[in-house]
């Protein structure tokens, strides 16, 4: 990826006022962070690798970063409350990809907390993580890899073990879709949610994904660490963890889990 022609097309915001492209990394969460101990990232600074040899997702899970044909991004943010904020930043990654999808003319559904579904299969994930420096969390990093130009023959060939859960841009615009375009589009979209969580909190941030999320009011099954957690969905906080009435009336605070799939499918139009 050319650093130049995703610079180009920016706009002048905070997210990506810093910007540090690769060719091969292991995580560009891990390139961030490094980066920003030697204090060469700030607030905003994003890294973008061609590919990544130890992608993660969640709770130890691998995040399948074949070179050349998707986008590996991560964010530097320093919110003034960091440890708090890590759910929502996850929520402001999404919005930024919805709004993205959606310019190129895509719906696509939300899936609490963190993937954007295509026709029920994953198109991209956000990864939050909390950085400290000294004995502060100081700040916060979101990693966001989304499957730009993966053909269905490569996704057969070679996510043998995920292939029939995983969706590529590209399949659904049924052409190549330009990488720095959808980087540039993307930062830009970042910056715009970051503005709004800078200008009018953490519960704006909340509240626009709630709306998208739509499961407000509704039931649903969680999978928290193995445990099943049916019940209604009561409202997503301000910290970003779900409130879910359970039967018997009490009131569960899910801090991590999976949303069951059968659950996740209402696309957005
Ligand atoms: C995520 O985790 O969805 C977060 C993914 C974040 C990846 C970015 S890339 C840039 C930055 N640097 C990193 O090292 N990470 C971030 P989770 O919800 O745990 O989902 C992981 C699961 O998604 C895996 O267990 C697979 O089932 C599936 N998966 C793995 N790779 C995939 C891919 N390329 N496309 C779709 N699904 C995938």
């Amino acid at each position: 990826m050319e650093i130049s022609k995703i610079r180009k097309r920016l706009s002048a915001g905070v997210v990506g006022r810093k910007l540090f492209v690769y060719g091969e990394v292991g995580s560009t969460n891990d390139v961030l962070a490094r980066l920003f101990r030697e204090g060469a990232a700030g607030d905003g600074t994003v890294v973008i690798a061609d590919s990544q040899t130890a992608g993660r997702g969640r709770l130890g899970r691998k995040w399948a970063s074949p070179g050349g044909r998707n986008l590996y991004l991560s964010v530097l943010f320093r919110p003034d409350a960091p440890a708090r904020a890590g759910a929502v930043f996850t929520f402001l990654g999404s919005l930024a990809l919805e709004s993205v999808f959606s310019d190129y003319g895509v719906g696509v559904s939300i899936k609490w907390p963190n993937d954007i579904l295509a026709g029920g299969r994953k198109m991209a994930g956000v990864l939050a993580e909390m950085g400290c420096s000294q004995e502060d969390v100081d700040y916060l990093i979101i990693g966001v890899g989304v499957n730009l130009n993966l053909s269905d023959g490569f996704i057969r060939r070679e996510m043998k073990d995920i292939s029939d859960r995983v969706a590529s841009l590209s399949t659904l615009l049924g052409g190549d879709v330009d990488r720095e375009e959808f980087a540039a589009r993307l930062i830009d979209a970042l910056d715009g949610f970051y503005r709004v969580f800078s200008e009018s909190g953490p519960e704006a941030i909340t509240a626009l994904w709630s709306e998208k999320w739509g499961f407000v009011g509704r039931e649903i099954s969680i999978d928290a660490g193995g445990e099943v957690l049916r019940g209604t969905v009561e409202r997503v906080d301000g910290e970003g963890f779900l409130r879910l009435r359970v039967p018997g009336g009490r009131l569960e605070k899910v801090v991590a889990g999976d949303v069951l799939f059968r659950d996740a499918a209402r696309e957005i139009p």
